[in-house]
């Protein structure tokens, strides 16, 4: 099939708002310095519903969402050399060029080799590779996971260790890596309390990560009691509902005083900007850090007292983890085929790609964690 248009099935969005219809997509083949994936299974994050419903400002329609992706390579275009035919491998929405100022710098994992063309839901020579009935659909987050064929820039796709079963891995696409990274790129957690706002799959993975490096105390807080037994599960301490807190308390005044002053680290893995300042404001003066994870909708603004920064707590966040996907995602799996990383306890939910809107129905229930996609 190299060079050739391939016919298959993808989930499309054809307007903000709309449920997904199945539809017979074409493929084009891939150009210089593109991959074509065969897409075996892809989870459905929040990311993804966010974009659908219309929240996201960069949202583009119509669209073939999905990013949480794990397939085996069909194609490759001309020059590329990372990747090869029958590859195991995992999209990446965080590209990983080595050539950028950001790649070079030493400082951070976003990559701006193809962030700006991504964002235009089209590839980096600013077409697109999918078409229904002849007309163009666009690109999403630089993966579009949810069509059998899609094709990524060779920068935006890494090959892992083909022992690790796609259903799962496929995973560390999104979710899974964002926790790791965001605790094991921040240093001093080892001995200190941390705070988890949000016990979904980001929340669970901030909360094993913290447990594996070393955490003195991992305080999971949810509105949901079902939650619980899950933070408990992978690592948690202790357990806060804010919900079950006296008329008029707020969590982060709660936590303050049960951690005699406050957290050292905390996370918002919610995407509400309200948790966001109670993350904040929880944390301990004179030196509390703060991570922000949870993508917050269009229009939607973080605030809180200067005085909350003065007196020495750091307000951060991260995409991806930080982690350079291209670099340290072939560990991960290694982490995991190992048993050192969590990875298919997320998976509470299994769809077909027809079945791809009860998966999207599942994610709003309390007791779904991650569904996996077959596709
Ligand atoms: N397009 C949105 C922002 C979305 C966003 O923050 N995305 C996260 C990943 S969410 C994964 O589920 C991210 O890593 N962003 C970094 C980047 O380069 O997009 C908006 O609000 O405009
Ligand atoms: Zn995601």
């Amino acid at each position: 099939t190299a060079g050739k248009p391939i016919t298959c099935k993808a989930a499309v969005c054809w307007a903000a708002g709309e449920e997904l219809k199945i539809e017979d997509v074409e493929v084009a083949p891939p150009r210089a310095h593109e991959v074509r994936i065969h897409i075996l299974w892809t989870g459905i994050c929040h990311t993804d519903e966010y974009t659908r419903s219309g929240k996201d400002p960069e949202g583009l329609f119509p669209v073939i969402l999905g990013h949480e992706g794990g397939g085996i390579v069909e194609s490759v275009g001309e020059g590329v050399t990372s990747v090869s035919v029958g590859d195991h491998v995992i999209p990446l929405y965080t590209a990983e060029c080595r050539e950028c100022k950001f790649c070079k710098s030493g400082k951070t994992n976003l990559c701006g080799s193809v962030r700006a063309t991504q964002g235009q839901g089209l590839m980096p020579d600013k077409s697109v590779r999918f078409t229904v009935r002849g007309q163009p659909i666009h690109h999403f987050m630089g993966t579009s996971t949810f069509s059998q064929y899609t094709v990524v820039a060779d920068v935006s796709v890494v090959a892992v260790n083909p022992k690790a079963p796609l259903d799962r891995v496929c995973l560390l696409g999104c979710g899974i890596t964002t926790a790791w990274g965001a605790v094991v790129k921040q240093p001093g957690i080892k001995g200190s309390t941390v705070a988890v706002f949000g016990v979904g799959a980001i929340g669970l993975g901030l909360i094993a990560t913290s447990a594996l490096v070393g955490a003195s105390r991992i305080i999971a807080v949810d509105t949901n009691p079902k939650k619980e037994s899950w933070a408990r599960k992978f690592g948690a301490t202790e357990f806060v509902n804010p919900a079950d807190l006296p008329e008029g308390k707020r969590i982060q005044d709660y936590l303050i005083e049960i951690t005699d002053g406050g957290l050292d680290y905390t996370f918002d893995a919610t995407g509400n900007v309200h948790v966001m300042r109670a993350a904040l404001e929880a944390c301990h003066k004179g030196w509390g850090v703060s991570t922000i994870i949870g993508v917050a909708a269009a229009g939607q603004e973080i605030s809180t007292r200067p005085f909350q920064l003065v007196t020495g707590r750091t307000w951060r966040g991260s995409a991806f983890g930080g982690v350079k996907g291209r670099t340290e995602l072939p560990g991960l799996v290694e982490d995991y085929l190992q048993g050192k990383v969590k990875v298919d306890e997320y998976v509470t939910h299994r769809r077909t790609l027809p079945e791809i809107n009860a998966g999207f129905h599942d994610m709003h229930s309390g007791d779904c964690i991650r569904c996996v996609v077959d596709m």
